[in-house]
């Protein structure tokens, strides 16, 4: 599974929380040379993933996740064709403080043909918004699962990733 979504939006962070290996990391310090075009909404951070990230969780005895991180700023978004090589779906995480910066992943996985559920996580002055609003600013196709999320938190970001496990078996299924 691939892990997508812009700059700071948790990416790192769900797949630390959740694997059961101690998860590949591939930080570098932001520097003042990226400064013009890496704003993350979350001034406080200090790096970035430059490579990717990956991780591990077995949902049950049948079924073990690989998740791979992706770094995330649009320039990277080549990259991810290659992670995206061999992937079932991907979990798209989003920033309701900023949405707009999630249309490029959310567009890239529709053009990819990759299934994928969006995780809205919820930062400190997040807006209200309700699933009705948020399925229709990124456009969402009616069977495409939004949940709410806080990457911290181990159930929640395992509710999250078994709502992309629960739409993949379904839309294997239709298909098959
Ligand atoms: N409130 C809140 N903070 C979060 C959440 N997820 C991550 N954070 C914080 O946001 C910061 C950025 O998280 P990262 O996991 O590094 O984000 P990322 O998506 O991997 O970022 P890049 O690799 O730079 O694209 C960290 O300080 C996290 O503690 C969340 O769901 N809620
Ligand atoms: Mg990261």
């Amino acid at each position: 599974m691939l892990v997508v979504g812009p700059l700071g939006v948790g990416k790192t962070t769900l797949i630390g929380t959740v694997s059961e290996i101690r998860p590949l990391a591939t930080e570098a310090v932001m520097t003042q040379a990226g400064a013009r075009v890496d704003s993350p909404a979350e001034r406080s951070k200090t790096t970035t993933t430059v490579a990717l990230d990956f991780g591990r969780i077995t949902i049950d005895e049948d079924l073990v996740l690989y998740l791979f991180g992706t770094p995330g700023q649009p320039r990277f978004l080549p990259a991810w064709r290659d992670l995206a090589r061999g992937a079932l779906g991907a979990l798209a995480l989003v920033d309701t403080r900023d949405l707009a910066a999630s249309f490029d992943a959310v567009g890239h996985l529709e053009d990819l043909g990759l299934p994928f559920a969006i995780a809205a996580n919820v930062f400190p002055g997040s807006p209200d918004h309700s699933a009705d609003e948020l399925r229709s600013a990124l456009d969402l196709l009616p069977d495409t699962p939004l949940v709410a999320c806080d990457a911290r938190d181990a159930t929640s970001s395992v509710k999250a990733l078994i709502a992309l496990v629960r739409h993949l078996v379904h839309t294997t299924t239709e298909t098959s």
